[in-house]
């Protein structure tokens, strides 16, 4: 089985058929979802292209309207159980913040957890060209929300990660509603809460160079006051004898450093 990956985009000309080539050429074969919120610049055209060159790799799913990052993932998690055809899936971002040559790495990490994320702060990750202001924002916002879930995942608002198909099976998508960080941290959480397992893969993440970001305050406001109301669920899971911060569960950077 291939494993599949799955990449929300909403005007990413400057960006999709660049790492849509870069991913068909590495050595793992991969195929692609790309998830498209009817972008304006002609991003669904270039990934049409993409499918000529390499027939059944590359897959669309075209939604009507821009509806956010979370529920792109969704749709396109929902497009990957439905298929009954992958048992591992990648998602990332169409940006380049993510290398698309970790994607085999991330992929090893399943071979020891449900779910591999690729990891800004864990020894041999990092972030290269953002603000000190926006890295700050980052790591401030990632040890509030482990304090406040008591979770010993480091990089909780990653997006850039590796599931076992079964695993995402098990998420309940009323509750990972976020659009932004916030769904990030939901959809970790809750595979948590169900027994996943967790290994955080090292990556160095670079800010955006083409296209324009999506990111803005309320994205922030949603992420922070989501992890309250995720407390409360976990409470709530907890009582029935799930627990988020059991060390087995977490596998803290193993012998997949970079390089
Ligand atoms: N389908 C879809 N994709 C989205 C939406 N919003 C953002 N994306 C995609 O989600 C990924 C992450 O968005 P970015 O704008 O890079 O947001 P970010 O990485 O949090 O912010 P920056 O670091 O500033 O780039 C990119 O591939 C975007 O194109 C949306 O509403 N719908
Ligand atoms: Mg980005």
């Amino acid at each position: 089985m291939r494993p599949l990956v799955v990449i929300p985009t909403y005007n990413e000309a400057d960006n999709i058929g660049r790492l849509l080539d870069v991913l068909m050429s590495l050595v793992v074969e991969f195929e692609v979802l790309v998830v498209d919120d009817s972008s304006r610049d002609g991003t669904d055209k270039l990934v049409k292209e993409a499918q000529e060159k390499h027939p059944n790799r590359v897959h669309l799913l075209s939604r009507p309207a821009k509806q956010g990052l979370g529920a792109a993932y969704v749709a396109g998690f929902k497009w990957a159980i439905a298929q009954e055809s992958y048992d591992r899936v990648v998602q990332m971002d169409a940006d380049f913040s993510h290398d698309p040559q970790d994607a085999p790495r991330l992929i090893q990490g399943l071979e020891m957890a449900d779910i591999a994320i690729g990891s800004r702060y864990v020894h041999g990750g990092g972030v290269i060209d953002w603000s000190l202001r926006r890295e700050a924002l980052s790591r401030w916002g990632n040890a509030y929300a482990r304090m406040v879930l008591g979770a010993k995942v480091r990089d909780l608002t990653g997006g850039f990660k590796a599931w076992k198909v079964d695993t995402l099976k098990g998420l309940d998508w009323e509750l990972c509603s976020a659009s932004g960080y916030g769904f990030q941290i939901q959809t970790t959480v809750h595979a948590m809460c169900n027994g996943a397992s967790i290994v955080e893969i090292p990556i160095i993440f670079r800010d955006r160079t083409e296209g324009e970001s999506k990111m803005h305050g309320g994205i922030i406001t949603e992420a922070l006051l989501g992890v309250v109301k995720l407390r409360r669920q976990i409470r709530e899971l907890e009582s029935k004898g799930k627990l988020v911060d059991d060390e087995s569960v977490h596998i803290n950077k193993p012998d997949l450093d970079r390089g």
